[in-house]
């Protein structure tokens, strides 16, 4: 079998005002479809950032993707990274302190990869008649635990007014317990995190507390400030939530960098406190889970297949955390129907994945979802493995064209959250970290 044809959609989703230490959301998410052909009529789909740079990555690798056998993986990420090096690319240190995932120029032949190994193994799945997580290994589970996923927000739905604000304002602790007994009620998450660095560290304290006494200790809680706090507030928040993040839950990139980090645990471990620290920002690469490790940085990795190099990459960051007794979990970012799969896909064939996974698929809406039969259903916060090959989901072209038709109506073609917090919210708003 060979690829006979590279189609790539650019399309726009409307994203609600999320806020975080990046900034705000744009009302308009970007995203990109990567769809392969065969010789053989088989296709296969994937979902990855969108916007100028990430498509014309995968542009630039059209000549070495198509003619290609989809089962000559190994072979493919060989070409793209010596192609991309070839173009300039220096590999590796790719710390995500300031860039949002999509955003950062460094390691991009890694986010390329993924995009097509996902789509290969879609076509794969197709081929052989099995879902890709029996492709890559087996599955260690048959459903996939999700978290809920907090955001404070701006009043507003998503879009530009089109949308309905489901959630309404979100900037205090009741309106996030509000935001969480929502989202617990339609899809049954039972692990709990809230996107920090927003508000003042002790108003988000207090939100991780009214929800520790809303849901109990039965609800897993984590909090993400992405990198907003010193080391000193990183531990003062440590030590105010001893209780609330024990039991299941962590402490995710509370100040930036790993030796910043590695101050942190040991300060909260010399005062009996042995919360877990987790992180996406300074642990991207594998190089990077060896420091952490070293440093007692970090004990539990977010992984994450659109940018650690794709699904086999998660399975081997999988059994590195294992073997260096650390901890595995999901990180995602505002996505529609194809990632989700792909994200529940390989978690079920993750045996050490054993955190509720994140995913932003609460924030988008079903008129913008692409996959035929509409959005993915959760039972009791878990997606299941479809009984259908490959991914086990097919796209629905006209919902595809609205998608690109919304694209080629706005004007962005970069995520910039900082710009639309001085847009939207504060005209003087600069990215500071640590803030507090
Ligand atoms: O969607 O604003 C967001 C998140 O902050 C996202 O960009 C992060 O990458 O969710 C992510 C995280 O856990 O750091
Ligand atoms: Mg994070």
């Amino acid at each position: 079998m060979r690829i006979s044809a590279l189609n790539l959609h650019s399309i726009a989703i409307a994203d609600p005002p999320l806020r975080s230490s990046y900034g705000l959301h744009a009302p308009w998410a970007l995203r990109t479809i990567v769809e392969l052909e065969t010789d053989e009529g088989i296709k296969g789909v994937s979902e990855t950032y969108g916007g100028h740079g990430p498509r014309a990555a995968l542009e630039a690798m059209r000549e070495v993707v198509v003619g290609r056998d989809p089962f000559q993986l190994a072979g493919l990420h060989g070409q793209i990274r010596g192609k991309a090096v070839a173009n300039g690319e220096v590999p590796g240190g790719r710390s995500q302190t300031w860039l949002v995932p999509g955003e950062n120029p460094l390691d991009q032949h890694n986010r390329t990869f993924a995009a097509l190994e996902i789509a290969c193994l879609d076509i794969i799945g197709k081929a052989v008649g099995q879902p890709v997580c029996e492709v890559i290994g087996g599955r260690a589970r048959d459903r996939v635990p999700f978290s809920a996923y907090l955001f404070y927000k701006q009043a507003g739905g998503g879009g530009a007014g089109q949308y309905a604000d489901e959630y309404s304002e979100v900037l205090s602790a009741n309106a996030a317990v509000r935001e969480c007994r929502q989202m617990v009620a339609q899809y049954g998450f039972r692990e709990i995190k809230l996107k920090g660095g927003v508000l003042e560290p002790a108003l988000e304290v207090a939100t991780i507390k009214a929800l520790r006494a809303e849901f109990g200790n039965d609800y897993p809680l984590r909090i993400d400030p992405n990198c907003a706090w010193s080391v000193d507030t990183s531990i003062a928040v440590g030590e105010a939530l001893r209780e609330e993040l024990s039991g299941g839950g962590y402490l995710e990139d509370p100040c930036p960098g790993l030796e910043g980090m590695g101050e942190v645990r040991k300060r909260l471990l010399s005062k009996g406190i042995d919360t877990s620290l987790a992180s996406n920002v300074a642990v991207t690469q594998f190089a990077d889970v060896l420091r952490a490790r070293d440093l007692g940085a970090v004990q539990i990795v977010l992984s994450d297949p659109h940018y650690w190099g794709g699904m086999r990459q998660v399975q081997h960051l999988s059994h590195l955390c294992e073997v260096l007794e650390m901890g595995l979990s999901m990180h995602s970012n505002s996505h529609l129907g194809v990632s989700l799969m792909a994200m529940t896909q390989v978690a079920a064939a993750c045996p050490h994945l054993t955190f509720a996974c994140d995913t932003h698929y609460p924030w988008q809406a079903e008129k913008d979802e692409i996959v035929e039969g509409g959005r993915i259903p959760f039972k009791n916060g878990a997606v299941e493995i479809p009984n259908k090959p490959g991914l086990g989901v097919t796209l629905d072209y006209d919902q595809l064209a609205r998608g690109r038709e919304r694209y080629e109506k706005i004007t962005f073609r970069k995520r910039d959250d900082e710009a639309e917090m001085r847009k939207h919210v504060d005209p003087n708003w600069k990215r500071v970290l640590p803030r507090w």
